[in-house]
């Protein structure tokens, strides 16, 4: 056997570990950890071996496939996009280019050529109606830090490394291994906050592994952490704890915040959020007295009713304590690609700017150029001027990932056309008219942008692909150029290599122009000429890298970045802990942090009225398990085997009230849906919550997904309701639904 090693990135979550793809041959041999990544330094978990069932998935799908009637065939690339011209053009021709909605889903972020390609078909569509997973995921935080700081994706990371308490609420990073926070092997660095002598403090409605490894566990109401963080506040402020010294001439808002969440002491709050008075204060004054404390709320203070409040005060937090941009706080990283906070003029920008479009049927407002995903279906189905009739989702499985499915498939049942980017046909792709398939993680390059804006270590690192693609099939940013060619007018036969050229030099042309770049006012061509001969995404990457705050600058820094340091260095760069960089991150127009934004305190209102009304009966929440990812890496059998965990966990007295029996079916309903699930009885839920992840639910007519058909589960989506959003961000609420449990 002659094995060869690669080195490649896991594109499966936001850790981004280091892996050794050992190969021989075409076959993956095996693969581990790689100790010699500078950021992974060897973790992985056990999604990152399963990329080897990922590539050589029989049901990863090869080639085009088009729908005839009720039955698939394989089709050429020409055949295919003939097809779509054919059947979506006249769409644009006859209703306008709204009439096509786009949908990109969250392995968009993970793979470079979407992450990139994605956006440029998105603005050639010149559609409003666009749609992603941020609206079922973290645009709460978005739209928070957006406001605070200027910029969407200028949200603070935790500085797990050197904090000394951190407190933890609805996450679970021991499963999820961090989200807005890239930490490769958490929890090695959770536990190094113990070691020395720090604490770990969990809120959460169930006892997660992340709170049975946590110095103190308390549970709390779903929905209600803005009031617990709000009188998390009140306590710092009354008892004299704040020390913003360090950024007080930077800031402005502090006293509107103050009265802001004046109503909400600890007493006041304690029985809305199931917490008592006293811990909250206790809580507010040690993360007070810590020498570096900050605050990791994550999916579980998004996903819900008050999702931008709750998202927005840790960061009120940090900055009342002293804790933003400190060392051990919450730190602004500084990636490699750029970013929204590295362009333009240090320190003051334009801001976030909302609600630019309304969309059509419920009038939400545009956040970050999207539409909410909750409102994919009413804008299929209400007919009119502007409807929706034609969807193309990418990398995206929108049909059990967000709210109200039953609805949600309904809906996209009534398209007249429906394209998928995607590598399987699943609950989604298996409703589309084309599937266009992409490539295997191990055949693709791979670089990250949006982790390296989120990372707790500033560090770069490039991916070559372990084996060469298949001639005959496409990368998918020649898939994606080949669409933009087909929507300007180029036909089914579009010049890919033209697009490309074009469209790199558009990016060189607007770079050229930021007063503020590296390479400003030098001539396009140069430019384009220095990153000759690469071409598509690695051509991109370079001329990001070297643009970008540790980037050769194309001559002016002859030792900085190029993506053929980055070639010659597999096992990444590392440029060290994070630094503070207040005031020069900031892109809001007052050029401070603005701590009172719009955004949050025109939501206010809606929190003192919920304030006021008696809440009772049991809510559900999701949870993630370490051998899931959503809902598309079921199909490896090694990630699946052993007893189902798509299971109703709840409290022994819920189901005595309920009464129904561990291990029998059990009816959950909500406002729009029900499901009978197996029952899983455990303490580790809180009374009156009870728990269903999601991703499952395989078992639909057309899924061609064999291990994960006999390892179906329920679609917990079936119950989310698509009418109840975060007003600010438009975000779905999937935590904290109000449902009925009954044995059957
Ligand atoms: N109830 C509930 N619902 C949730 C959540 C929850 O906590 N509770 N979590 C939400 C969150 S955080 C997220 S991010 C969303 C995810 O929502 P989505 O992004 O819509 O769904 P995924 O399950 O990630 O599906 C990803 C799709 O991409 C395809 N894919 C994978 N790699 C590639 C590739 O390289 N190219 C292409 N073209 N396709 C690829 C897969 O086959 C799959 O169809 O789900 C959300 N839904
Ligand atoms: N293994 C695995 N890893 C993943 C994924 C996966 O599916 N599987 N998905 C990836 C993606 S796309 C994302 S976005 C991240 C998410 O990663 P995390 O942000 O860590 O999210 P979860 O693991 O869903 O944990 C959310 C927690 O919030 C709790 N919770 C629910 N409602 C509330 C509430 O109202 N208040 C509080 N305080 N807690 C609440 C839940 O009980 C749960 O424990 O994980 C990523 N990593
Ligand atoms: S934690 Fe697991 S899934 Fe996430 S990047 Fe590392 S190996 Fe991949
Ligand atoms: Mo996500």
């Amino acid at each position: 056997m002659s094995t060869e090693q690669h080195y490649r990135i896991c594109p499966f979550c936001e850790a981004t570990c280091g892996l050794v793809v050992e190969t021989d041959g075409d076959q993956v041999v095996s693969i581990r950890g790689d100790e010699k990544d500078t950021f992974s330094e060897g973790y992985l978990c056990p999604k990152g071996v399963a990329l080897q069932d990922f590539h050589h998935d029989p049901d990863r799908l090869q080639s085009p496939m088009i729908r005839d009637g009720e039955t698939w065939r394989e089709a050429s690339w020409d055949e295919a996009f003939t097809l779509i011209e054919e059947k979506l053009m006249p769409i644009i021709q006859e209703h306008g280019s709204h009439a096509v909605g786009i949908y990109g889903g969250n392995p968009s972020i993970h793979n470079v050529s979407l992450t990139v390609y994605g956006p440029i078909l998105m603005k050639s569509m010149k559609t409003p109606n666009l749609f992603s997973a941020s609206t079922v995921d973290q645009m709460p935080k978005q739209v928070a830090c957006g406001g605070m700081f200027g910029t969407g994706l200028t949200t603070p990371v935790p500085d797990v490394d050197r904090c000394n308490f951190l407190l933890i609420m609805g996450a679970n990073p021991l499963e999820s291994n961090g989200s807005l926070m890239t930490a490769p092997n958490i929890p090695e660095r959770l536990k190094k906050i113990q070691e020395r002598g720090g604490r770990i403090v969990v809120l959460d409605p169930r006892k997660t592994k992340t709170a049975k490894l946590a110095d103190e566990y308390h549970t709390i109401i779903p929905g209600t952490d803005a009031y617990f963080l709000s009188a998390m506040l009140n306590v710092l402020i009354e008892e004299g704890l704040c020390a913003p010294e360090h950024l007080k001439d930077h800031a402005v808002g502090f006293e509107e915040v103050k009265s802001l969440i004046e109503p909400y002491t600890p007493e006041r709050v304690s029985d809305r959020c199931g917490v008592d008075a006293e811990v909250i204060r206790v809580i507010a004054r040690d993360f007070a007295a810590s020498s570096a404390a900050c605050i990791h709320a994550r999916m579980g203070t998004c996903t819900q009713e008050f999702g931008t409040i709750a998202s927005w005060l840790p960061d009120v937090i940090h900055y009342a304590t002293g804790n933003l941009d400190r060392e051990g706080g919450a730190m602004f990283p500084l990636p490699a690609y750029g970013g929204g906070n590295t362009k333009g003029t240090p320190g003051v920008g334009r801001g976030m700017k909302l609600g630019r479009r309304k969309s059509r049927v419920s009038g939400y407002p545009e956040v970050f150029g999207e539409f909410p995903a909750a409102c994919m279906a009413e804008e299929i189905e209400t007919p009119g001027e502007g409807q929706i009739r034609a969807m193309i989702t990418v990398a995206g499985n929108p049909l059990l990932s967000t709210t109200n499915s039953e609805a949600l498939t309904r809906a996209f049942g009534s398209l007249d056309f429906m394209l998928s980017l995607d590598v399987y046909m699943n609950e989604t792709t298996r409703m589309a008219d084309v599937i266009l398939p992409g490539l295997s993680p191990l055949e693709i390059p791979h670089f990250d942008t949006a982790f390296t804006q989120l990372a707790i270590q500033n560090h770069a690192s490039y991916s070559k692909p372990v084996f060469a693609k298949p001639d005959d099939r496409p990368y998918e940013w020649e898939t994606l150029l080949r669409l933009v060619g087909m929507i300007n007018g180029m036909g089914a036969n579009a010049d890919i290599a033209a697009v490309d050229d074009f469209v790199t030099s558009m990016a060189v042309s607007r770079e050229i122009q930021l007063e503020t770049s590296p390479i400003h006012g030098r001539e396009a061509d140069e430019i384009m000429a220095a990153l000759a001969p690469r071409r598509g995404v690695e051509r991109m990457i370079d001329f990001m890298v070297r643009t970008g705050p540790y980037g050769e600058g194309f001559g002016s820094d002859p030792d900085g970045l190029t993506l053929d340091k980055l070639e010659d260095n597999p096992h990444g760069i590392s440029y060290g802990a994070l630094k503070s960089r207040i005031p020069e991150v900031l892109r809001t127009p007052s050029g401070k942090i603005e701590l009172a934004p719009e955004a949050v305190v025109s939501d206010m209102p809606r929190l003192w009225e919920k304030f006021k009304e008696e809440s009772n009966g049991l809510v559900l929440v999701g949870r993630r398990h370490l051998r899931s990812n959503n809902s598309w890496l079921h199909n490896s059998e090694r990630l699946v085997k052993g007893k189902s965990r798509c299971t109703l966990m709840m409290h022994p007295d819920d189901a005595d009230v309920a009464g129904v029996v561990a291990g029998e079916l059990a009816e959950i309903s909500s406002r729009v849906g029900s499901l009978h699930v197996p029952v899983e009885i455990t303490e580790d839920m809180m009374p009156g919550v009870v728990s269903i992840p999601h991703g499952w639910g395989h078992d639909l007519d057309g899924v061609q997904l064999e291990v994960a058909r006999a390892h179906a589960g329920v679609n917990s989506n079936v119950l989310t309701d698509e009418k109840a959003l975060d007003i600010p961000s438009g975000n779905a609420i999937m935590n904290g639904i109000p449902v009925e449990v009954k044995a059957i």
